[in-house]
């Protein structure tokens, strides 16, 4: 094994199910952690979720549970999509986990026994979104990171002597490696320069935390308990000898991914712990920038969350993969939205690369008899094929440099190059036109411009195996290469294909999409749905390549005309919304109670955010009366009420200009 490589996402709040800005971070975290392994590093990638503090326990009372059951519901959702999206972690941390809570103890003691912690009494504002302690600020002030009101808290406490870690902290930033980008690196500095005031790290006013060593009556600050993941996970503070060595092994971390928002978190808070606790600093934290839908931050306090699930039922995994990496660039802020995502892959997958692979395994099949061909020195000797053997030469090493930089965007255009000049190099040799002619010299080309193409379709599968990893392993079987994760990325040079090799079967990889395509990840975004059972992450514990689930697409938008008797089958009823309230813990979903004339239904629906309860009752709408009933939230649907889906996925109930009367089919 190579070097040592570890990464890590941030645990995540259980606090809201997961969205697609969580997805972000953890496919960039996925996606380095792949290249990683395929350039022989023994790589650790570690994710999990952030489950105490008092946010937690009031989104749990809320919710009407305890924060324990909360948190284990949450927290399988985040661990299932993961493992639905084919996410490659090495572990899963839960900060309600015994082995966390004992070693975030003895960090907690190793900083105390080293003279950094002390008691006293803390008065002033405190945000409980961020759980932050904001210094300066007065009853009523905003917090800094998220506009909120703060709270007042008044509370004995621990204190962290972070004001001591001041000058040691601006030495580290000289660095410019340690904070990236640029930005938050100025950021982080003029922050630490303008002073820093020692930190309260324990609560006492509740107890949903892990308790204080030798004082229970006070919980850890849910921060130092959370940042603390990141070494016990691997081990720190174990009286296991495995798991000490594990923790030799791994730390210092090589990255610890974040969003911009916890910059201050992990750039100031986090490298002073370790320097009281006298333990090796991370190598770099590197923040992105937000994903926006609508032009604001994708979350749950704003409601303006799109769900990965939706997408890689509809699309697949690599398709949300490529997209994210490929169109946000990394650092900054981007949009989401469904028409980009579906632009993005037509143009780059469907019409790019699949397009490519697809006719160039095709002609060899047909001219070649699925053989590759042998690039003999005298037919690989025409000046545009050596233009394409140069540039793909070069696009390894580009793309290496700027994957390394983390310009995941540029990474891809530079390789979407290679697709590009292979595209024109095809055209300007009709290997159509060559596959006519029997005469040995139009054979001799023709075998050199296929195994051109083919070897460029192979260098751009390996470089992107690690942001598309099912969809590069299926290109790669076609090529009768075998397993992909078998090859090391770091001897990739042009000219490996070897002639002479059987291609695997053909098939398409990422088929078209069409308008239909938008509006089924839409209406299931709308409708909150749950995902089917989870193929994609079954599929690939086998052999076999994994069907792209983006291949169901021809058939569901295939003309799909239905009979009049099909249409029959849908019983569409006149109904009138007797009562209309809020599901508890669910921003998008109504209780309905509707009446469709033979007797009164319970119905939920995903249109809270469209409609205030209040403005529903009295109203007549349209019913699909036989729909086999489903739960959600745990209360049964009997029913589906119909509304127009717009842009961004809004509803608009369907009604009628003429009174109709209650119960009326619809035919
Ligand atoms: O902050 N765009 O957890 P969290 C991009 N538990 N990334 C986003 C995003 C968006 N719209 N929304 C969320 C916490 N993220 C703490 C972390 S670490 C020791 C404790 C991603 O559930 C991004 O990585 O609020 C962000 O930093 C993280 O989720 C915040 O997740």
């Amino acid at each position: 094994m190579g070097k040592k490589f570890y990464i890590t996402t941030p645990i995540y709040y259980v606090n809201a199910r997961p969205h697609i800005g969580h997805a972000y971070t953890t496919i960039v975290c996925d996606t380095i952690a792949r290249r990683q392994r395929m350039l022989g590093s023994d790589t650790f990638f570690l994710t999990g979720t952030d489950e105490h503090g008092q946010k937690i326990e009031r989104a749990a009372q809320e919710a009407g549970k305890t924060p324990q059951q909360y948190a284990d519901e949450i927290a399988t959702e985040f661990r299932k999509l993961w493992q639905r999206m084919g996410i490659s972690n090495d572990d899963f941390i839960r900060t309600t986990e015994e082995r966390h809570k004992k070693r975030v103890q003895e960090l907690f003691r190793r900083i105390r026994d080293n003279g950094y912690i002390y008691k006293g009494h803390y008065t002033g504002q405190y945000c409980f979104s961020d759980e932050l302690y904001v210094d300066g600020a007065k009853p009523g002030d905003p917090c800094p990171l998220c506009g909120r009101p703060t709270e007042t808290v008044e509370e004995e406490n621990y204190f962290f002597k972070l004001s001591a870690f001041q000058d040691k902290l601006l030495e580290l930033y000289a660095n410019p490696d340690f904070v990236r980008p640029e930005t938050r690196r100025n950021e982080v500095i003029s922050f630490v320069r303008s002073g820093l005031r020692d930190l309260s790290i324990s609560r006492s006013t509740f107890s949903w935390g892990i308790p204080v060593p030798d004082d229970p009556k006070h919980v850890i600050y849910v921060w130092l308990d959370a940042l603390a993941n990141y070494i016990t996970a691997i081990g720190y503070g174990s009286t296991h000898a495995g798991a000490q060595a594990a923790f030799e092994k791994y730390w210092p971390a090589d990255v610890h991914m974040i969003g911009k928002e916890i910059v201050r978190f992990h750039c100031v808070y986090w490298p002073a712990f370790l320097l009281a606790a006298g333990l090796p600093l991370p190598k770099a934290i590197v923040a992105h920038g937000w994903l926006l839908f609508e032009e604001n931050k994708m979350s749950k306090s704003r409601g303006n969350i799109v769900r990965a699930d939706s997408i890689i039922e509809v699309l697949g995994n690599d398709a949300l993969r490529y997209f994210l990496l490929r169109e946000v660039v990394f650092g900054q802020d981007g949009s989401f939205s469904f028409d980009a995502l579906v632009q993005r892959y037509n143009a780059d997958l469907a019409n790019g690369l699949g397009n490519l692979a697809s006719r160039t395994l095709t002609m060899i099949g047909r001219y070649f008899a699925g053989e590759i061909p042998t690039a003999s020195p005298s037919a690989v000797d025409n000046s545009s094929g050596n233009a394409i053997a140069e540039a793909a030469q070069t696009v390894i090493s580009e793309f290496s440099a700027l994957f390394d930089q983390f310009q995941f965007s540029r990474a891809l255009e530079v390789a979407w190059s290679l697709v590009g000049a292979v595209d024109k190099y095809i055209v300007e040799n009709e290997p159509w036109s060559l596959g006519e002619k029997q005469d040995e010299a139009s054979r001799a080309r023709l075998a050199a411009v296929l195994y051109t193409s083919a070897d460029a379709v192979r260098i751009v599968a390996a470089l992107t195996h690690p942001v598309m990893p099912e969809s590069t392993a299926r290109i790669w079987a076609q090529l009768g290469l075998g397993d992909i994760r078998k090859f090391q990325l770091s001897t990739l040079q042009w000219g490996q294909l070897p002639g002479g090799i059987q291609l695997g079967k053909v098939e398409p990889v990422f088929p078209r999409a069409d308008k239909s395509t938008i509006e089924r990840m839409q209406q299931m975004e709308n409708e909150g749905r749950a995902p089917a059972a989870a193929p994609v992450a079954e599929a690939q514990a086998t052999s076999q390549p994994v069907p792209s689930p983006a291949e169901k697409l021809p058939a569901a938008a295939s003309d799909g005309k239905i009979t009049i008797d099909d249409f029959a089958k849908v019983d569409l009823r006149v109904g009138l919304i007797k009562v209309a309230e809020k599901v508890k813990g669910a921003d998008k979903l109504l209780r309905l109670e509707v009446d469709i004339g033979a007797e009164v239904r319970q119905l939920v629906a995903g249109i809270a955010e469209a409609y205030a309860p209040e403005t529903l009752v009295g109203r007549k709408v349209v019913i699909v009366a036989n729909l086999a009933p489903r739960k959600l939230r745990g209360l049964e649907s009997n029913g589906m009420i119909v509304a127009a889906s717009l842009e961004g996925g809004k509803p608009v109930l369907a009604s009628f200009l003429e009174d109709v009367p209650v119960g009326a089919r619809l035919k």
